[in-house]
């Protein structure tokens, strides 16, 4: 498939680690668009979010003189740009339920699971600034072990994570993962009869908890608190699904 010669090359702003970002990646993969990334740490990420679009998260793309500043936004304006390999379907019904779905996931799956990954996570200094620094070497984790204590306060807050004791996350993932298995029960693809955004979304972000060894980004291993509920997830319909849909599809351009 070849790409339009008249588009600039676009320029992927990421964070190597996180699964919202690995969702724009797939997408700029999976519809072989030639682009750029950049790489950025954590925490630097947002005064780059700041300059480039006035936001705080990353991913950001730029295409040319336009700057899309959400994953969602980005997958959009990659199917309006490079038409070829659509994540978006054609039909209206199958459109308004994949985005649909791609919404459900993007407010509540993602979310949850960052919850979840934290609240073991960030009880340990030494694995956060593993995850953390992924993509970028080992002054980078040195850097981030140091700042660890003060930083992970901080996390806990904007990212909405409780105690341990506290089990919103799990029940969250739980019931979107049963939810996503009753849907795929009788069929390969959330939506319609191709793989599409919502099932691009759903994978992307139970990825790290279901075939963590599969994302590119070479994320290190959970923390082992977290391996009791990973081994469930990924024995459960939905969880097996997401599994099968992100190895069949990740690198399904090779
Ligand atoms: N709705 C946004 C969410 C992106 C997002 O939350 N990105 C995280 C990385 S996991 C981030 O940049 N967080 C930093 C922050 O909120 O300061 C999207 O889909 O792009």
């Amino acid at each position: 498939m070849e790409t339009s010669e008249a588009e600039p090359r676009p320029v992927l702003w990421h964070l190597a680690m996180s699964h919202y970002n690995e969702k724009a990646r797939w997408a700029l993969d999976w519809k072989q668009i030639p682009h750029t990334r950049r790489a950025t740490m954590p925490a630097v990420h947002a005064a780059v979010a700041k300059r480039l679009a006035g936001t705080e998260t990353f991913p950001i793309l730029q295409i040319g003189d336009e700057v899309f500043a959400d994953s969602s936004e980005i997958i959009a304006a990659l199917d309006q740009h490079w038409p070829a390999r659509p994540l978006i379907p054609d039909d209206p019904a199958e459109r308004e339920r994949a985005l649909e779905l791609q919404q459900q996931f993007d407010t509540i799956l993602a979310p949850a699971v960052r919850s979840l990954v934290y609240q073991h996570l960030l009880v340990d200094p030494d694995l956060s600034a593993k995850l953390l620094a992924v993509g970028g070497g080992a002054g980078r984790e040195r850097m981030l072990r140091l700042v660890q204590p003060a930083m992970a306060p901080l996390m806990r807050k904007n990212f909405d994570v409780p105690p341990q004791s506290d089990d919103w996350p799990e029940r969250t993932v739980i019931a979107q993962v049963d939810q996503i298995g009753a849907m795929t029960e009788d069929r390969e693809f959330l939506v319609g009869q191709r793989f599409s955004v919502a099932d691009l979304t759903a994978a992307s972000f139970l990825a790290p908890l279901v075939c963590l060894d599969a994302i590119p980004a070479r994320l290190p291993e959970l923390p082992p608190s977290l391996q009791a509920l990973t081994e469930r997830i990924a024995s459960m319909p939905g969880g097996q699904w997401a599994s099968r849909t992100y190895r069949a599809n990740r690198f399904a351009y090779r």
